[in-house]
């Protein structure tokens, strides 16, 4: 909403820069003096009309009533106030501050940008303060325009939001001007184009103030500050902390808590890990256009950012104006270190918020350890063997199993079992047990596999059978136990001839 038309007296706007670097905010200044408001009332005759109920339930000359409201909440020597008059329009110089539509400023073009404009005069009386007094301000709005009323982010260019209009060309009215015409970066709805900056930030109070006096004593948060940050302590590994951000303020040296967004009404929380990890956070809950960062460091002006973000969904990802605006961030910590978040506003708003941390630790690796060995058997030939090992460690480990030097096919659990043990079977088995953090291999455990007891001798002795057509190879396992039985049974013989 540029205010292209300078009338006559307020020619001369200087940029203004006093103070500490926070100091955004421009004022109107003619010959070099500052013009403002005597203390006391300013009264403005609302010829807007009341008929058209707009879309946030307010007419014309109530949204304005609201705008001016926005401003005597924060400033206190004076305070603006409306009375009803006729629709129409006013008269330039004619002693009456008037608030009105038209086609024109007193005949003269609005040009193609502007959509309102606040014409002031003054006296050339110097006050004590050195100022000159503001006694007249009419402010038009372009009746070219579509004009609704309306909060949240802009909808078009053909249906401007009246209240934000109006706040801006009544922050004329009081004294301020273009902060971004002045070679300011700051969030303010006195910046010189209309926006998504729908309220009163807080550069646009400190100018009003700097004015006017402040309504009263502003408490900043009690977590306003770096040096003031809340301490997180997680229940778990996660915490919901909730804050205030209203009458929060950026600080000397502070950052940007996302990128190109400069923010303003920043609380600050810390957390220590105890543990490295990582840590996910996000502002889901606010209600405000959030911004969040993450850094280390131990002052405002000598901070590390780790991690930083404006909204959870990207206006290329959604360029809907109902888009998740809340932040999300995440970030790897160190057990030890000292890590700050930075809750902000989108152009310095401010609200309730919320803050959501998780924080998910590094796995701890142990290598494995075995805690019971596998242990050496004796059994008989066709018995059914399980060896057993007991490991700890983290990741869980696995296991593979060895007879002798030679890995077991499908020997890879914690046990390992024989069906049926033979002769063959018999030897030292081991068991290697690994995992990330390394490997352990067990105790050798001894298979001894005897012969399966003999039959009861027979009176007559039985030749040793045959291979019986089974070829030319070694006996069979029953005819080895047969032999066996059969030169017992010789021995017996021979002890009783
Ligand atoms: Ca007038
Ligand atoms: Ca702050
Ligand atoms: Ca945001
Ligand atoms: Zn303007």
């Amino acid at each position: 909403m540029s205010n292209k038309l300078r009338l006559a007296l307020l020619a001369a706007a200087a940029a203004f820069a006093a103070g500490g670097a926070a100091l955004a905010y421009d004022i109107i200044r003619d010959n070099g003096r500052i013009v403002k408001w005597p203390a006391g009332t300013v009264t403005y005759q609302l010829k807007l009309g009341s008929t058209r109920t707009l879309q946030d339930g307010t007419n014309f000359n109530s949204s304005f009533t609201a705008a001016m409201n926005s401003w005597n909440a924060v400033i206190a020597r004076v305070q603006l106030a409306g009375t009803v008059a006729a629709e129409g329009v006013g008269g330039r110089n004619n002693g009456i501050s008037e608030v009105f539509f038209a086609p024109n400023i007193y005949g003269e073009s609005f040009g193609e940008s502007t959509v309102a404009i606040t014409s002031s005069f003054r006296s050339g009386e110097v006050q004590a303060d050195g100022s000159y007094p503001r006694t007249q301000s009419d402010i038009i709005f372009n009746s070219n325009r579509s004009w609704d009323s309306y909060r949240g982010p802009r909808l078009s260019q053909s249906s401007l939001d009246f209240r934000r209009v109006a706040i801006h060309e009544l922050g004329h009215s009081l004294g301020l001007d273009h902060p971004d015409e002045a070679g300011q970066s700051v969030s303010a709805i006195m910046n010189s184009r209309v926006s998504d900056v729908d309220a009163l930030r807080p550069d646009d109070i400190d100018g009003a103030q700097f004015l006017y006096g402040s309504a009263g004593t502003i408490v900043r948060p009690p977590n306003n500050d770096f040096a003031g940050a809340t301490a997180i302590t997680l229940l778990g590994n996660a915490a919901t902390v909730t804050g205030s951000s209203v009458n929060a303020n950026k600080e000397a040296g502070e950052p940007n808590h996302a990128p190109s967004e400069p923010g303003g009404a920043s609380i600050w929380w810390r957390w220590t890990a105890n543990a490295s990890g990582s840590i996910s956070a996000t502002t889901a809950g606010s209600n405000f256009d959030t911004l969040l960062a993450s850094y280390t460091g131990s002052s405002v002006s000598t901070l590390t950012q780790l991690a930083a973000n404006d909204d959870v969904v990207a206006p290329a990802d959604d360029p809907s104006p109902t888009r998740p605006r809340t932040s999300r961030i995440s970030f790897n910590v160190t057990s030890g270190t000292t890590y700050y978040l930075a809750v902000d506003g989108w152009e310095g708003e401010w609200g309730s918020v919320q803050l959501n941390v998780t924080f998910s630790p590094t796995p701890v690796v142990v290598a494995p350890v075995i805690t019971a060995q596998p242990q050496s058997q004796t059994v008989t030939a066709g018995s059914t063997v399980t060896f057993s090992v007991t490991a700890a460690g983290s990741p869980t480990p696995t296991y593979q199993w060895f007879r002798g030097t030679t890995s077991i096919t499908n020997g890879t659990a914690a046990s390992y079992t024989i069906i049926s043990a033979q002769a063959a079977d018999a030897g030292d088995y081991t068991v290697r047990v690994t995992n990330s953090g390394g490997s352990v291999t067990s105790d050798a455990a001894t298979l001894t596999v005897n012969a399966a007891p003999t039959p009861p001798p027979t009176p007559t002795p039985t030749p040793a059978p045959s291979g019986g057509g089974g070829g030319g190879g070694a006996p069979s396992l029953w005819a080895l136990a047969a032999l066996v039985a059969a030169s017992a049974l010789r021995a017996w013989q021979r002890q009783r001839g």
